[in-house]
């Protein structure tokens, strides 16, 4: 990066927020964090630096981007660099009232409450698609990034019957009585295992509604190739299979989509931080086409 140069993702080439469909930002904090790894803060740096380093090969003075999907073009992305937590309320409901996608790299999972919090305060009916090792659905504990989806579903205009919990695999029992309480559609590795990604990522498109939110926690994929997280769980999706899941249900992605968790403390070469970066990639692609008009 040149001196006095923001540090962005070279996949985001939009000039300014007014004349993208996405507007990706950061939140470089983990003070919902509770687990003993420390270091998710450093995740928006990490995977931007890390796809400055693989997404794009510079050719003298130019550099061209190199994307995971063929035909995937132009994204039409502002990187917004990072958010402080408390603002990111009012800064997602500014986008989604504008009718842009938001995209955030985090920092711990606590940080989608706020997200969702700023959607949930101008959009009357929507879902979301948590894919996670954790259903982070505890509520006796206080408010930290094992409550999230606890603490969405007391939002007004979140649609629990209509979403989905996918990739979790370290559930505790409250958790569990808390998904069947709200009627949340559960897909554990199991059924994942089972019936393939391919059949899983269609029955969530055809379970969520019209406004629909994507989270992902890093600690979803496998430790093999995502090392670089918080609370790593053995037995979760290989990496090709998240980029296969960002690219089909992000299809049906109109509020946002985030990729969280990612700790470069822990991260192996980068891989991690590249993983993260690809994700987000993909979901903006496939978010954007969602919105242009026609058929
Ligand atoms: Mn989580």
């Amino acid at each position: 990066m040149a001196k006095g140069r923001k540090l962005v993702f070279p996949w985001c080439t939009s000039p300014d927020e007014k004349s993208s469909d996405t507007v990706i930002f950061g939140v470089a904090s983990e003070r919902g964090s509770r687990a003993p790894r420390k270091g998710s803060s450093g995740g928006p740096e990490a995977a931007r630096a890390t796809s400055v380093k693989f997404d794009s090969v510079r050719r003298g003075k130019s550099s061209s981007l190199m994307y995971s999907r063929l035909g995937s073009g132009p994204l039409n992305c502002y990187d917004a660099g990072n958010i402080q937590k408390t603002r990111v309320e009012e800064f997602v409901r500014k986008q989604v009232l504008n009718k842009r996608v938001v995209g955030c790299i985090g920092g711990d999972h606590s940080i989608t409450y706020e997200i969702l919090r700023g959607i949930d305060s101008c959009v009357d009916s929507w879902s979301f698609v948590y894919i996670d090792a954790h259903p982070d659905c505890v509520g006796s504990a206080g408010r930290y990034y094992g409550s999230v989806v606890h603490d969405v579903l007391a939002l007004k205009n979140v649609e629990p019957g209509s979403s989905l919990i996918i990739g979790a695999r370290a559930i505790e029992n409250e958790e569990m009585a808390e998904v069947e309480k709200a009627g949340i559609k559960f897909v554990g590795m199991d059924k994942i295992i089972d019936e393939g990604i391919v059949a899983v990522s269609k029955y969530a498109r055809s379970m969520v509604t019209d406004n629909v939110y994507v989270s992902i926690d890093l600690d979803s994929v496998d430790p093999a190739f995502a090392p670089g997280v918080s609370t790593p769980v053995p037995g979760g999706l290989a990496a090709r299979e998240i980029l296969y899941i960002a690219s089909t249900i992000g299809k049906s992605v109109n509020l946002g989509f985030d990729v969280m968790e990612l700790n470069p403390k822990y991260d192996s070469r980068g891989m991690t931080a590249h993983l993260a970066s690809l994700i987000m990639m993909n979901m903006a692609g496939a978010a954007r086409k969602r919105k242009q008009p026609g058929p």
